[in-house]
C-alpha cells in the first residue's frame, strides 16, 4: 500500500533530517531499543528516530525509575566504551550531573549538596524548532512547537490528573483525521501485518554486519526469505492479502511477535503502554487515520495496555500459536 512506503519515506526524512541530532546516552539506547524500520527495496535503510514517551511516574518512584534506566546494560555499555574512563572521573567530580540522565522533559541541576537532580525543563529552554514536521500533536490536541517542548510541558504538570493523560499523540501539527469506519478498521491490521514481514525480509536482505538482526531472528526469517510461496512486497489487493493470509498463514506470526518485542523494551514485560507503542504509533497516525481506533480496540480487555495476546489476536494469529518465545 502506497501509504506505508509514505511512511517510511517520512521516517527517512525525519532521520536524514537530524542526523547529528545531540541526544543524551539514554536516548541512544532507545534507538537501538526502538523499531527499526526498514522501507521496501528502493530506500536505503534508518533507523528511526523513536519519540518515547515516558510514563508519568508517581513521585516516590521517581528515583527508582532513573536507576532503572540507567542501569539497562546496553546503555552502560555505551557509555562506557565511548569514553575514555579517566576523563570521565576527572569530569564527574566537577559536574555530577554529567553522568546523570534524565527522561525526557527533564534536564539535571545539582542541589545545595552538589547531587544531581532532574527538574523539570523550562519549555523557553527548548531549541527553535525548524520546521512544522517538528511540530508534535498532544492527546489534549494541541500543538506543540517540538517534542521537547511537548515534554516540558507534561513535566511541569506532573502529578496533576491532566498531566497524567497528556500523551504524545502524533508527529506533526494537530490536524482534523477523519473518522475510521468499521471497513477501513478491517483493512488496517491486514496491511500492517503484510508491510511487517516485508520489513523483516527486507532487514534480513542487507544485515550482512549490520546486525539489525539477531542470529535467532534471522534463522526464523531466512524460512520466510526463502519460501517460494511468499507474496513480494507490493499494492495489495485485501482480496489478495486475505487470501495469502490464509495459504501463508505461517510466515505473518514470527513479523507479529517481532515487532511486539521491539515495542517492549521500557520495561520488557509481555504488555506495551502507551509510550512503548508511541515509536509505531505516532509516525503512523497523520497518514494512517485508523492507527488510534486500531490500537485502542486491540486493547481488548481496556487496560490501557495491550498484552502480547492482545497484540496477536489484532493481527488475526491464532491464540495457540501465540508464543513468548519469539518475542525475545
Ligand atoms: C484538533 O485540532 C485540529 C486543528 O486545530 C482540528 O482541525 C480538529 O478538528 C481537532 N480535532 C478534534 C478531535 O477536536
Ligand atoms: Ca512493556
Ligand atoms: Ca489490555
Amino acid at each position: 500500500m502506497r501509504v506505508w512506503i509514505v511512511f517510511l519515506l517520512c521516517l527517512a526524512g525525519h532521520a536524514l533530517a537530524a542526523p547529528t541530532e545531540e541526544e543524551p546516552i539514554v536516548e541512544e539506547v532507545v534507538v537501538e531499543d526502538a523499531v527499526v524500520e526498514v522501507p521496501f527495496e528502493e530506500y536505503p535503510i534508518v533507523e528511526e528516530e523513536p519519540i518515547v514517551e515516558e510514563e508519568p511516574i508517581e513521585e516516590e518512584t521517581i528515583q527508582e525509575e532513573e536507576v532503572e534506566v540507567g542501569a539497562n546494560p546496553v546503555q552502560v555499555e555505551t557509555g562506557e566504551f565511548d569514553e575514555a574512563i579517566e576523563v570521565v572521573e576527572d569530569v564527574i567530580a566537577e559536574n555530577p550531573c554529567l553522568n546523570h540522565h534524565c527522561k525526557k522533559g527533564k534536564v539535571c541541576e545539582v542541589d545545595e549538596s552538589n547531587s544531581p537532580m532532574c527538574v523539570c525543563q523550562d519549555p523557553s529552554t527548548c531549541p527553535d524548532s525548524v520546521g512544522e514536521f517538528e511540530h508534535v500533536c498532544g492527546t489534549d490536541n494541541k500543538t506543540y512547537d517540538s517534542s521537547c517542548h511537548f515534554f516540558a510541558t507534561k513535566c511541569s504538570l506532573e502529578g496533576t490528573k491532566k498531566g497524567h493523560k497528556l500523551h504524545l499523540d502524533y508527529i506533526g501539527p494537530c490536524k482534523f483525521i477523519a473518522p475510521c469506519v468499521d471497513s477501513e478498521l478491517t483493512e488496517f491490521p491486514m496491511r500492517m501485518r503484510d508491510w511487517l514481514k516485508n520489513v523483516l525480509v527486507t532487514l534480513f536482505e542487507r544485515d550482512e554486519d549490520n546486525n539489525l538482526l539477531t542470529e535467532k531472528q534471522k534463522l526464523r526469517v531466512k524460512k520466510i526469505y526463502e519460501n517460494e510461496k511468499r507474496l513480494q512486497a507490493g499494492d495489495h489487493t485485501m482480496d489478495l492479502l486475505a487470501h495469502d493470509f490464509e495459504k501463508n498463514y505461517n510466515m505473518y506470526i514470527f513479523p507479529v511477535h517481532w515487532q511486539f518485542g521491539q515495542l517492549d523494551q521500557h520495561p520488557i514485560d509481555g504488555y506495551l503502554s502507551h509510550t512503548e507503542l508511541s515509536p509505531l504509533r505516532a509516525p503512523l497516525i497523520p497518514m494512517e487515520h485508523c492507527t488510534t481506533r486500531f490500537f485502542e480496540q486491540c486493547d481488548a480487555d481496556n487496560d490501557k495496555y495491550i498484552a502480547l495476546e492482545e497484540w496477536a489476536n489484532c493481527f488475526g494469529i491464532k491464540e495457540q500459536d501465540v508464543d513468548k518465545d519469539l518475542v525475545i
